[in-house]
């Protein structure tokens, strides 16, 4: 008889994918709920000195997939720079990002509620996880972002450029990534993960985050925003709030920008929390989602990972998703299995990303999901996600 298990949280299931926000607050073992507002775990380990890899892209292409393929199995999670998404797509989305956020609470919550697209506030999803955090949810497809976009900008137009613009610019990144991926792992077919988020009816997203300083309150909320930079997590606080709870991405490969304002950290392994620092501002986060880690047949990591909020500074995060259609089947390529020593069987049961999604929104944000698709191995006794 085989057990499955989480070694990552003993917390079981999320419904954090698209409206992503939740977290794993019901997991008394991870986090506490104070008056509201959510609290690490003081048992928590934090990591400073964890070196988290940064990866220039415009180094020999054969030592970049080297770096990329080391970088998703150790981490899941690498930084990326001189990616060439222009400046000036990045500051103009982060300029709507923020006009958009500095606006009085009436006026955003017409932009609400996040069902799941449009404009949300602490409430992350539908199953009752909540953050220290306000967002924004877009799906990446540019006719929906038309529809959604009415009550989100006074001007229309530039408000839907900006956003496409972005999109386009941060998925044809997450193409190149995937495309490395793909030829760091000997697949022949070097498009076979990018073909999924190149697909018309990719259900890829654009999530906007925007975690207030502790004092804000959001009746009062229209002149807070605070584009000062900060590095420091907690500057005047000893205790760690939850800006946006742990959990991985159900999707494939996910890119994050933020301003330099610190508070992301990512767990490589169960209690234990590594700060990614803001620096360089123009880097781009990236990391491996739970259908990448499937389509790898567990060669990459989706990892589990959360935002803290930071006493007096404002941050705020631009988040690509790149996701496949609905009825795209998740399998992964025959080569990355074998028969014959060193034996790697088929892990997962192939799946349609409508499935997954569906098992990811009727749990909570940090639940482990990837682990009932998986599937039983005669010589397995106990299997971790
Ligand atoms: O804001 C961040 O740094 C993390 C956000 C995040 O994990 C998400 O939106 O899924």
């Amino acid at each position: 008889m085989m057990i499955y298990t989480s070694s990552l949280i003993p917390s079981l299931h999320n419904s954090p994918f698209v409206p992503s926000l939740s977290s794993s607050y019901n997991n008394s073992s991870t986090s506490q709920e104070t008056s509201n507002m959510v609290l690490a775990a003081p048992s928590e380990k934090i990591q400073e000195n964890i070196k988290l890899p940064i990866i220039d892209l415009s180094l020999e292409k054969s030592q970049v997939l080297k770096l990329i393929v080391k970088a998703s199995e150790e981490f899941g999670f690498f930084k990326v720079i001189n990616h060439g998404v222009p400046e000036f797509v990045i500051k103009r989305m982060e300029d709507e990002s923020y006009s958009f956020f500095s606006k009085p609470f009436s006026q955003k919550q017409c932009a609400g509620p996040a069902n799941p697209y449009g404009y949300g506030c602490k409430n992350i999803g539908f199953n009752g996880d909540n953050g220290e955090v306000e967002y924004l949810l877009l799906h990446a497809n540019p006719l929906s972002i038309s529809q959604t976009s009415k009550n989100i900008s006074s001007d229309l137009i530039m408000f839907r450029c900006a956003v496409n613009e972005y999109v386009e610019a941060v998925r044809e990144l997450a193409c190149e990534i995937l495309e490395l991926m793909a030829q760091g792992l000997w697949i022949p077919d070097t498009s076979i993960f990018s073909n999924l988020i190149r697909d018309l009816h990719s259900d890829s997203l654009l999530r906007l985050n925007h975690y207030p300083s502790l004092s804000w309150t959001p009746h009062l909320h229209h002149h807070l925003v605070d584009h000062n930079s900060d590095t420091s997590p907690n500057c005047n606080s000893t205790l760690c709030k939850i800006g946006f709870g742990e959990h991985t991405d159900p999707q494939i490969l996910t890119i994050l920008r933020s301003n330099d304002v610190a508070g992301l950290q990512i767990s490589p392994q169960h209690g234990l929390w590594v700060p990614v620092s803001p620096h360089p501002c123009t880097a781009f986060s990236v990391f491996v989602g739970d259908t990448l880690q499937a389509l790898t047949n567990g060669r990459f990591k989706s990892v589990r990972h959360r935002a803290m909020v930071n006493s007096c500074k404002t941050r705020m995060s631009m988040v690509y998703f790149g996701a496949p259609s609905p009825n795209a089947r998740i399998c992964c390529p025959s080569e990355l299995v074998t028969t014959t020593t060193p034996h790697k069987p088929y892990l997962y049961r192939p799946f349609t990303w409508a499935e997954y999604k569906k098992a990811t929104y009727s749990r909570r944000l940090g639940d482990a999901r990837l682990q009932f698709f998986r599937l039983k191995s005669e010589n397995d006794e106990t299997i971790s996600e």
